[in-house]
């Protein structure tokens, strides 16, 4: 049996990896501050196998605390102000959270010898910026445009060198568009297809911010959840980051089309102009995780909506 320490374990992808890992028979320690996550994607969770503790990821005292007692196999750096709009309001409280609280959990790993199986850092395809070159693979024009792009990408550098300066086995993962179940569709600046899905439902008028050419590797989250556990898994995976993606790049015109066959109904849409800072067209090169691990992603964009269409509660 293995043990866990999950940050932001309570948000969309953290509480499905959490569910995927207690279902092995594993044990998770989740720390989330509830800011974006939610008590109710893990309350259903077993107490035997997961604890919760309600905490800021920037409290290093308790962070520290924890690390040295919990004895960690694997750790997951899922916490994180998920949202692009809120580090440009706020880029220096953004950066505590999506930078400097990473690099002291990479600290008190080293200061603590701590021996870890290894930990993942979860990188964003936001580091690639507006460069037009497409697919982008990890070898493409690094250009982060915002605070959040800057910390994942200092996040994600830094936990790649530490590993290699003091032995610590670190990976980490650029995702693209991932959708699916507990994906929180509250804000504008929510996942696009938790907006649509809640639209769908609930009659409500979509907005579509331009003319919905604009293209995106979208990546339905169980298939997100596999290639964490192989990288996590896999000993030959270390120092090294990671796209995990499709390959294959949708409109939103025509994901549309699809959502609304799966849906059996129309989506009522209203069209707006294009969001400042929008990117044209985003697509993934996944020869790397192919070809190192042999993960190809499984589910088509149609099953994917179809299995989140399914679960109308979340
Ligand atoms: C994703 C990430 C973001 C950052 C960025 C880097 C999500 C939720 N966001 O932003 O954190 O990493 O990639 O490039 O994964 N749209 C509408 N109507 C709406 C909402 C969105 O038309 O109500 C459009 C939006 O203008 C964009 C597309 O849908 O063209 C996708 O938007 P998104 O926020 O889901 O994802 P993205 O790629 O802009």
């Amino acid at each position: 049996m293995s043990k866990y320490l999950i940050t932001g374990g309570a948000g969309f992808i953290g509480s499905n990896l959490v569910e995927k890992i207690v279902s092995q028979g594993d044990d998770v320690v989740i720390v989330d501050n509830l800011s974006m996550g939610k008590l109710e994607n893990i309350i259903h969770f077993s107490k035997k196998h997961v604890s919760f503790y309600k905490e800021d990821i920037t409290n290093f005292n308790f962070m520290e605390k924890l690390l040295v007692s919990e004895n960690f196999d694997y750790i997951v750096l899922l916490g994180a102000v998920a949202s692009v709009a809120n580090s440009v309001q706020d880029p220096q409280k953004t950066h505590l959270i999506n930078q400097e609280a990473n690099l002291n959990i990479y600290e008190i790993i080293r200061k603590n010898n701590l021996k870890i199986k290894k930990l993942l850092f979860a990188s964003s395809a936001a580091v690639y910026g507006d460069e037009p070159t497409l697919p982008k693979s990890e070898e493409s024009v690094i250009r982060p445009l915002t605070p959040y792009a800057i910390d994942k990408f200092a996040s994600e550098k830094y936990a790649l060198a530490y590993g290699k300066l003091y032995n610590i086995p670190t990976v980490a993962t650029r995702f693209f568009n991932v959708y699916g179940p507990k994906q929180n569709p509250e804000s504008q600046y929510s996942g696009v297809l938790s907006i649509i899905k809640d639209r769908l439902v609930s009659d409500e008028v979509f907005t579509m911010y331009g003319d919905g050419n604009q293209t995106r590797d979208f990546t339905y989250i169980d298939d997100v959840i596999e290639a964490m556990l192989i990288l996590l898994h896999d000993h030959n995976v270390k120092w090294d980051v990671y796209n995990v993606a499709t390959g294959k790049s949708t409109s939103l015109n025509e994901i549309i089309k699809t959502f609304e066959k799966v849906a059996n109904k129309n989506l009522k849409i209203k069209y707006e102009a294009k969001r400042q800072g929008d990117i044209e067209k985003s697509q993934a090169d996944v020869n790397k995780i192919r070809e190192k691990v042999g993960f190809n992603t499984k589910i088509s964009l149609e099953e994917g909506l179809k299995r989140y269409y399914g679960r109308k509660q979340d």
